[in-house]
């Protein structure tokens, strides 16, 4: 595989205005006839270049230009990848017939069938498996696409854009045309044909138009598609408050499929997503998955401007519409529940996943300056920490200002295929700021580590807090610069109340805010705080207000006292975290000796009893930090160590609090009806929660709880915690039978069958090797779907950190024999899994020999695919 460089970019040598398609779909295949309009491009330089299309895995039928039909080897070159025309006018009409076979294609790139449904996924470079095309996002046309297809067995046939005709044709088949106004880049471009119903509803914009809105699933999932259409209407409400961004089509639709690589496709007015980001109802979706459902809806319909309506130049650029749009969806969770615990989730997921990605061997910058293949940079850090990135510009600029921003932004940029640094310039131009050292963090791969000192003058009343700054080597980048951060933070008195920040000794202390955003830009900055009568407590990087690691030598006191003090309550939740991380480090480097500090006992019981504070942020901090979390602050991990402690701690916990857990369980048991609320779902988790630390007691308390709530559960949240505490339980008898049952009764359904895999493939009591192995030979594992191989394989890897780290080294040759399988199917898959292998170089010794020598059996595969051949090399470089 060869490397694509950013330096490297060229304007495109010729343009596409239109795009004609018609697609023949039959049983063994599909014809496509694509008619092309180009054009030369007027700011290339190159005058005479040959028009190079991109393609893969096409049979060309014929190839015509201008009406004449062309000839291999005399008109035109094939190679594998590219259709070659080497003289061709300077504005002229194209038409290519290809052949393809969605049937077999098990990639899931460009067209393919699931569960008898034909449809495409063209991100990041699918197109070309449809047909000869400049297959890049700053090429941009209108397309017409007329489908035929057999009226029998596809009844459905959907595109981008409006439907303009349709009609019947001879021996039982029939077609539609779609005519999509915008132009577009192929990675857009969509369809889907099949045996589909549809869930319609209308939505009326700002300017009054009436937009007819339909998700289309298979007739078995047709009652669980009401959380969707809930969920796009108020995306749709939000973007017009929020951003004043209305939609531009007549129709807007989503489509359900099984089998899908990620979790949906913004396509233009035909989003397409994965079954499991789409269907719910109470009896078979978690409130997570409702959650979850909300946000992914959001997310491919604020694509439509920030994707869409404003793409992408080059795929260096991913993270323009990847990181805004995340930013975005996320402030949307956040305004349509708790900001703050929206807030913890975001920022668990960055710090458990993404700081991790930022330490391997794959770091790389929000907009990398090279990649070999594309899928391979749908990462953490192009998602996750690009919205971060945004998220710091809104700070440093405030609500207006970035309101402007955006505005600015989508007014100078509609129709165009930009740069993240024409993001920043719309940021810079709409509110006067230079953010030209913000920049870096676009460029700069690694998370800036701050480390934090400070001292008290009480003569002066004077506190003063350095903060210095430093940026980790990564692949490639040494001696990085000192990045621009927005660092907020507050000062606490004795008594919790908030300080007056006076950073000049003559500020008015009743003028003076008792919250601060400092802005770092030097390597090392000294702030002093003015009179102050005694040493205050310092609540740091409030709301995570920047991506980067905090080093400030709290003592297990003022994490107490933060705990129940702090205004910003994910600074609460974070002084918890970080003081359940101490006590669990200490024990696992006290090797042996168990000797729980009761503070950490008695935080948690000021917690269970404590009812004024919001019950979903208390949900939040009875989760102990995560194995992975633990594991990624930690140097040369011993993982069974880190698990064991971590359990020893939990039972202790739970013995400790064991009448404070049961209040709470009965406290939160709901028996109203069913509803999807912040307040609801804090109790469930509250109550779940609780129950699964009494499973952690061995007085049968839990276990009757558990199997009572599984008997008369009206919701899956609740089924779950149930079956999931039991499975982590040492109940080997109730766990085998209640997975049994579960089964039994869910079998049917393809989304709670995949939650059921996970929970087993989750846990060190249900998931070791073997039982592994056996799931991979249950009737409902399906090689070909990719849910299946996540909630088995990949939940695994990366969710059952003892078991897959078992000193043997037999979890490392299991994922690396999955992964040689997997890579001939489908690659983009093999690639993704492989990740936690990747990580070798963090682990102790003995288990960082075992991985690599799984990384290098898996570098010595036949016929490597380039996604996996990328990131197995540069792991082992
Ligand atoms: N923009 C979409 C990315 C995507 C994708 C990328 C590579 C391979 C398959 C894919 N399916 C969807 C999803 C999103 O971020 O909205
Ligand atoms: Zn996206």
């Amino acid at each position: 595989p060869t490397t694509i460089r950013l330096s490297e970019y060229k304007v495109p040598a010729h343009l596409v205005d239109a795009v004609d398609l018609r697609f023949e779909l039959f049983d063994n295949g599909a014809r496509v006839h694509s008619t092309l309009t180009v054009r030369r491009n007027p700011e290339s330089a190159e005058e005479f270049a040959p028009l190079e299309l991109d393609g893969d895995s096409l049979k060309l039928e014929q190839v015509i230009l201008d009406g004449r039909e062309l000839m291999a080897g005399n008109d035109y070159d094939e190679t594998g990848a590219q259709l070659v025309i080497a003289r061709v006018p300077a504005q002229f009409e194209l038409t290519v017939v290809t052949w393809i076979e969605p049937q077999n294609n098990t990639r899931l790139e460009g067209l393919y069938k699931s569960s008898g449904m034909f449809c495409t996924q063209c991100e990041a470079e699918g197109f070309r498996c449809i047909t000869y095309f400049p297959d890049r996002p700053d090429v941009m046309a209108r397309y017409r696409t007329r489908i035929e297809a057999d009226k029998a067995s596809c009844p459905v046939l959907l595109s981008n854009g409006n439907d303009v005709d349709r009609g019947d044709l001879e021996g039982g088949r029939h077609f539609v045309t779609w005519e999509d106004p915008f132009p577009k880049p192929s990675y857009l471009f969509a369809l889907v044909a099949g045996d589909l119903v549809e869930k319609q509803d209308t939505f009326t914009t700002c300017s009054g138009r009436e937009i007819d809105l339909r998700i289309f699933v298979e007739p078995r999932n047709a009652a669980k598609c009401q959380h969707a259409m809930d969920s796009l209407k108020r995306s749709m409400r939000w973007d017009e408050e929020v951003y004043g961004r209305e939609y531009d089509l007549d129709i807007f639709m989503i489509v359900a499929v099984d089998d899908f690589n990620m979790g949906a496709m913004e396509n233009k007015g035909l989003n397409i997503f994965n079954s499991s980001c789409v269907l719910a109802s109470q009896e078979t979706a978690t409130d997570l998955a409702f959650q979850r459902i909300e946000s992914i809806v959001a997310h491919e319909y604020f694509h439509n401007w920030s994707g869409n309506r404003v793409t992408c130049r080059d795929w260096f650029q991913l993270s323009l519409k990847e990181g805004f749009t995340v930013f975005r969806d996320s402030t949307f969770s956040a305004d349509m529940g708790s900001p703050t615990v929206k807030r913890i989730e975001d920022v668990t997921l960055l710090r458990t996943a993404q700081f991790a990605e930022d330490a391997g061997p794959m770091a790389h910058p929000v907009r990398p300056a090279s990649y070999m293949e594309i899928s391979n940079f749908y990462t953490l850090t192009i998602y996750e920490k690009g919205a971060e990135v945004v998220r710091m510009i809104h700070t440093l600029l405030g609500p207006e200002l970035f309101r402007k921003g955006s505005d600015l932004y989508f007014e100078r940029h509609d129709g165009q295929a930009v740069t993240t640094d024409d993001f920043v310039k719309a940021m810079e131009d709409a509110s006067g700021r230079d953010l030209t050292q913000f920049r870096l963090w676009y460029d700069q791969a690694g998370t800036p580590v701050l480390t934090v000192s400070d001292v008290y003058d009480s003569e002066r009343g004077v506190y003063s807090l350095k903060i210095q700054q430093a940026i980790p080597d990564t692949p490639g980048q040494t001696n990085k610069k000192p990045q621009h951060i927005p660092f907020a933070l507050g000062l606490l008195g004795a008594e919790g109340e908030a300080l007056p920040l006076r950073l000049v000794s003559t500020e008015d202390a009743a003028s003076a805010p008792t919250e601060r955003v400092l802005e770092l830009t030097k390597a090392s900055h000294t702030f002093e705080f003015h009179g102050l009568t005694q040493k205050p407590v310092p609540s740091l990087l409030r709301h995570f207000s920047a991506p980067v690691r905090l080093v400030y030598p709290w003592s297990r006191e003022q994490l107490v006292f933060l705990m129940s003090h702090d205004p910003d309550g994910f600074n609460r939740w974070d002084a918890g975290q970080r003081l359940a991380v101490d006590v669990i480090q200490s024990l696992v480097d006290s090797s042996g000796t168990v000797d729980i500090d009761s503070r950490l006992v008695e935080a948690y019981r000021t917690l269970l009893a404590d009812r004024t504070l919001d019950q979903a942020l208390v949900a939040k901090m009875l989760h102990l930090p995560s194995e992975a979390y633990l594991i990624e602050l930690a140097d040369s991990p011993d993982v069974a160590a880190i698990h064991r402690t971590r359990e020893q701690v939990l039972s202790h916990l739970a013995t400790s609090l064991r009448d404070e857990l049961v209040a709470c369980y009965h406290r939160n048991m709901d028996d109203g009806e069913y509803e999807v609320t912040p307040e609801s779902v804090a109790r469930r988790s509250l109550k779940n929660t609780a129950l699964a630390w009494l499973l952690m007691i061995n007085d049968n308390t839990g276990r009757d709880l558990a199997l009572q709530q599984l008997r008369e559960a009206d919701n899956m949240t609740d089924r779950m915690g149930a079956l999931r505490a039991l499975v982590n339980s040492d109940y080997a008898e109730e766990r085998s039978q209640a997975l049994a049952d579960f089964y039994e009764h869910f079998q049917s359904d393809p989304q709670v069958v995949e939650q059921w895999f996970s929970v087993q493939a989750s846990s060190d009591r249900a998931g070791q090797l073997p039982q592994i192995q056996a799931l991979l030979k249950h009737p409902a594992f399906d090689w070909k779907n990719p849910n299946k191989i996540r909630s088995v394989i990949g939940v695994f890897a990366g969710q059952n950190l003892a078991a897959f780290h078992n000193p043997d080294g037999s979890g490392y040759s299991f994922l690396a024999d999955q992964v040689c399988r997997l890579d001939d199917s489908n690659p983009q898959i093999a690639a993704r899994l492989v990740a936690p292998l990747t990580r070798w170089k963090k682990f102790a010794p003995a288990y960082s020999a075992l991985m690599r020598t799984a990384l290098e059996r898996i570098r010595n595969k036949a016929e490597l695919s380039a996604d996996l051949y990328e990131v197995v090399h540069k792991s082992l470089e």
